[in-house]
Order: C-alpha cells, then sequence, then structure tokens
C-alpha cells in the first residue's frame, strides 16, 4: 500500500531532484541531472507529475534552437511516460538583475523585464498543459527597511499578477495561480510571509477569483506557526490551489527535508486534512535530497516522500476507523463545533431572553469539565508510532 501510483497524483519539482547540493559553504556534491531522465525515473517510482521553472529546463540565457531543442526533449520523455506538467513556474531570483526583486524591484526597468519573462513561461505552461502557475517571489523583499516602500511594492506586486491574470484570460488559457509565501531567506524580509499575508493581499486583486495559495510546510513553520492551521484557514477560503510538502525542524534555516522527516505528528494530521477536507490538486513535494546524498539517495528520498505519505495515509484511516478515537472524538466534542451557535432561525432577542444561555448557565459546571484532548492525542500519537 505503500508503493505510489498515478491515482495518489505525487509530483515533483524539477528542481528537487535536480538539485545539485551546492549551498552558501560549499559547491554542489552530484553532477547535473538531464531532464528526461528526472522525467523516467520519476515515474517508474509512482509519480504522476512533474512540475519546473523555466530556467530549471532552459538554462537563463539560452534562445533559438537550444532551447526549442531542450523543450521538445521534455516532451518526448513526458509523451513516453505519461507523466503530466499539473504547474509550471518562473525564475525570478537566482540571476543578478533580480537582486532587488522581480515584480517589485525598484528599478523599472527590472520591473518590465520580470514580467516579460513570466508572459513567455506562461505559454511555455500552457503549451505543456499546466493547471496550476506559481508565483514565489523570493528576491521581492528587503534586508534594510530604508531601501523599499512596502506600500510601493504592493502595488506593483499587485499590478503584476493583475497583468499576468488578464493575460492568460485574454489567451484563453483557463490557468489557476498560486502565491508561495515564505517569510524570508534568501531576503532578510520577504513580502507576504505568510498564508494569512497572501490571503488578505489577494482579496485585493482584480481577479481574485483566479489567485489562491500555495503554502509550504517549511515556510510557514519558519515563521513559527501551525502548518495544519494556515492550510485549514486555506481550504476554507477556498484558496489551496496547490501545495508543497516537505519538512522542517522549527525557526531555522529552509530546510527543505523529506514529508515528516521534521514535525511527523503536524504531518500526520497534514494528510488526514488533505485527504479528509476536500483538497483534490496534487501531492507535490518541493524537498531537497541531502547534499550527503549521491543519485541513488536521490532516488531513494524521492520515493521516501511518497511512501511516508501514503504510510501517513494509512495511519489516519485507522485513526479514524478506531472506535476508541471515535468515541473519544465524541468526548472532546470536536464535532460539536459544527453545530451552530445560534439556534436556525433564532432571533437575537429570542437568544437574549433564553436564560439558560447566560443568567442560569452553570460557568463552574462548564468551566471544571475536561476535554480529554490529552487522551485523543495520545491515541493520535499511538496511530502513528503503528502502536495500535
Ligand atoms: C525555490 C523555492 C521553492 C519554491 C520554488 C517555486 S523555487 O526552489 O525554494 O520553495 O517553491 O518557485
Ligand atoms: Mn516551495
Ligand atoms: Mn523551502
Ligand atoms: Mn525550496
Amino acid at each position: 500500500a505503500t508503493q505510489p501510483t498515478r491515482e495518489d497524483r505525487f509530483s515533483f519539482g524539477l528542481w528537487t531532484v535536480g538539485w545539485r547540493a551546492q549551498d552558501p559553504f560549499g559547491d554542489a556534491t552530484r553532477p547535473v541531472l538531464d531532464p528526461a531522465e528526472a522525467v523516467h525515473k520519476l515515474s517508474e517510482l509512482g509519480a504522476w507529475g512533474i512540475t519546473l521553472h523555466d530556467d530549471d529546463l532552459i538554462p537563463f540565457g539560452t534562445e533559438g534552437g537550444e532551447r526549442d531543442k531542450r523543450i521538445s526533449l521534455f516532451r518526448e520523455a513526458i509523451d513516453q511516460t505519461g507523466l503530466t506538467v499539473p504547474m509550471v513556474t518562473t525564475n525570478l531570483f537566482t540571476h543578478p538583475v533580480f537582486k532587488d526583486g522581480g515584480f517589485t524591484s525598484n528599478d523599472r526597468g527590472v520591473r518590465r523585464y520580470a514580467l516579460r519573462k513570466v508572459l513567455r513561461n506562461l505559454d511555455l505552461a500552457a503549451e505543456f498543459g499546466a493547471k496550476t502557475f506559481v508565483m514565489w517571489g523570493g528576491r521581492e523583499g528587503s534586508e534594510t527597511d530604508a531601501a523599499k516602500d512596502v506600500r510601493f511594492a504592493l502595488d506593483r506586486y499587485r499590478e503584476a499578477i493583475d497583468t499576468v491574470a488578464q493575460y492568460s484570460e485574454d489567451k484563453g488559457y483557463g490557468i489557476r495561480f498560486a502565491l508561495e509565501p515564505k517569510p524570508n531567506e534568501p531576503r532578510g524580509d520577504i513580502l507576504l510571509p505568510t498564508i494569512g499575508h497572501a490571503l488578505a493581499f489577494i482579496s485585493t486583486l482584480e481577479h481574485h477569483e483566479l489567485v489562491g495559495v500555495n503554502p509550504e510546510v517549511g515556510h510557514e513553520q519558519m515563521a513559527g506557526l501551525n502548518f495544519v492551521h494556515g492550510i485549514s484557514q486555506a481550504l476554507w477560503q477556498k484558496k489551496l490551489f496547490h501545495i508543497d510538502l516537505n519538512g522542517q525542524h522549527g525557526t531555522r534555516f529552509d530546510q527543505d527535508l523529506i514529508f515528516g522527516h521534521g514535525d511527523l505528528l503536524s504531518a500526520f494530521f497534514l494528510v488526514d486534512l488533505l485527504e479528509n477536507g476536500g483538497y483534490d490538486g496534487p501531492r507535490h513535494f518541493d524537498y531537497k535530497p541531502l547534499r550527503t546524498e549521491d543519485g541513488a539517495g536521490v532516488w531513494s528520498s524521492a520515493a521516501a516522500n511518497m511512501s511516508t505519505y501514503l504510510l501517513l495515509k494509512e495511519r489516519a484511516a485507522a485513526y479514524r476507523a478506531d472506535p476508541e478515537v471515535q468515541e473519544a472524538l465524541l468526548a472532546a466534542k470536536v464535532a460539536e463545533l459544527g453545530e451552530s451557535t445560534l439556534a436556525a432561525g433564532e432571533t437575537t432577542e429570542a437568544f437574549l431572553a433564553d436564560k439558560s444561555a447566560f443568567e442560569d448557565y452553570d460557568v463552574d459546571a462548564a468551566g471544571s469539565q475536561g476535554y480529554g484532548f490529552v487522551h485523543l492525542s495520545q491515541l493520535a500519537l499511538e496511530h502513528v508510532l503503528g502502536a495500535r
């Protein structure tokens, strides 16, 4: 059951398995990975999709025949394997031209160049049949508050996204956009740092209905936030268009660990939420094979992401099916929160007249009840550990 199939809809960024493991202190430890090989290997492992930045496939500055050749070789591998390209994204962070950002660089010429790069890449996304276009604004931000008027930056961010969305509509692409929050790294402070900031920003967009979020496990955890809560709110607002699954140990640099190799209990409740909370998008892994690994280690780490997800899915099903858990859920009144606080049709007048709600309410009895959350939580932990 931990053998993935296409129905599981697992996808990987080309930049994940293709990461050569260069970091700020050390050189690459692995050779360049041929994109076609990535497609074939992921397909063999049971993945369903592969995603990419323009520059993952076509190194920055590659034009003309060489550009076309790279695209068609990739397309060939896609056709041979039947893998899909569910999502495409644009690199607006590697080249020095983007050192002060793309959409929100102080330099207007850089902003115009960035916007053109994205529009061109949107054409490629449509060509590959992608349904989602992710925008991670890793360089949109600052290191010093002296240098950035954040209100202007948000004006320009909105202008860019409205322009891209309008272009997509004019072309009839039917693509949806997903903003990916991150609090910092590589910029000292990144704009739209959390799911909440992104959701609030999206509500101001002209094409807000076309724009949602692509939250990453580690990015919210870098900000000390509860990922399951963030995903719950994104789902509740019908804005979870895509997701980046990985692992992270608390508030430190972006680790991009294998899914579940950080906060395992959070990963368990996340899988339970995704499987039962109405999310039907790709299960996309955005992780980095450890720098210590060789080629074989890259593929075993890719497989580990998928089998961890499937194991947790199994554990979540067992947890829900366990009669003791159901009893504990009842005792904890978890479902009672789904009942509206006022009765159907109850007027404020009737509510104010209900003495049992206030005047006669036994606050001491209510205050002394135990909710049994510890028992419930321990049952979950025992299911995660396979002890039940
Ligand atoms: C980059 C970043 C990821 C984003 C990618 C999409 S780029 O690798 O670290 O979190 O998802 O642009
Ligand atoms: Mn990501
Ligand atoms: Mn990350
Ligand atoms: Mn990353």
